[in-house]
């Protein structure tokens, strides 16, 4: 195993066994050894709770479990954060983001990952955290007139959640100001289309160049 696969692998093992100091301690020892803060950040800490995830569904990992890795990944994650955010550099704002979780779900981990993507990339961002209900969304683009609007979703119950907040927009007349971007686990291109949203993106990376594509930004 060459060096890079090794440390990309103790960060999985560091995830899985859900100890966010060593997770950190790792993830600090990646960064000095050069790491792609991306490549760890998907292959490494994202393998890791995947996996849990995938246990988690099986019966094999329960919730306490689950609780401790997603503590150990975003314990990681920060330190590889702040390594995108030393690579971003100072540029003009390209566009204004509201972003948020959809009703009833708090997980918050992969949509807090395609912020700092989008403020690496340039965007403003207005984080709505958690469990956002659809009239949170619309008095967010009330408020700060964004050009997009990002719904994450990771339980599929949460999904009706984003339909609402399109239905919510038309509502009060403000689906024709915003470009809408769904994702999330569940998440499908076909479910984006299906509740007339304006895109999907599959992750961070996806989710910035597809963001840039709607607002005719070129790449
Ligand atoms: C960590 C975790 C938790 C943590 C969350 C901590 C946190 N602060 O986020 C805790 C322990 C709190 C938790 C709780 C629960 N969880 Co949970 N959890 C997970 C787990 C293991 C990882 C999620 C994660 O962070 N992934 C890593 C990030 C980087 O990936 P990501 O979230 O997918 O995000 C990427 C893309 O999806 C995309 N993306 C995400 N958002 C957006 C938004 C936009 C706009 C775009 C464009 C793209 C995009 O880009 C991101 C970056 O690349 C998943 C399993 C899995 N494989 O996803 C289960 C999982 C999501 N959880 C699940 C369940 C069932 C629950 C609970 C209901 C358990 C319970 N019985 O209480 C509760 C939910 C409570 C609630 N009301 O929300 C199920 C959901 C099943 C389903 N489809 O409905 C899963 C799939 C596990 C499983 N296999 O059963 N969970």
């Amino acid at each position: 195993m060459d060096r890079e696969q090794g440390l990309l692998k103790a960060l999985q093992e560091a995830v899985i066994s859900g100890d966010p100091r060593n997770t950190e301690q790792v993830a600090k020892k990646a960064v000095k050894e050069g790491i792609d803060p991306l490549l760890a950040l998907e292959e490494g800490l994202g393998k890791g709770i995947s996996t849990v995830g995938d246990c988690f569904g099986a019966g094999t990992m329960f919730l306490p479990e689950l609780a401790t890795a997603a503590d150990a990944m975003q314990a990681g994650t920060k330190i590889f954060v702040e390594e995108l955010k030393k690579s971003g550099v100072e540029r003009k704002v390209v566009g204004r983001v509201v972003i948020g979780t959809a009703a009833g779900d708090v997980h918050d981990i992969g949509k807090t990952l395609v912020a700092t993507m989008l403020v690496v990339n340039g965007f403003e961002i207005y984080d709505l955290g958690t469990d956002n209900s659809a009239k949170k969304f619309v008095e967010a683009v009330r408020q700060y007139q964004p050009d997009i609007v990002g719904i994450s979703a990771l339980i599929t119950t949460a999904m009706v959640g984003q339909r609402d907040v399109l239905e919510a927009l038309a509502e009060y007349n403000l689906r024709s100001k915003v470009k809408v971007i769904v994702g999330g686990g569940p998440v499908t291109a076909e479910w984006a289309e299906q509740i007339g949203a304006d895109g999907y993106a599959v992750n961070a990376v996806e989710a910035v160049i597809t963001i840039k594509a709607l607002m005719g930004i070129n790449q």
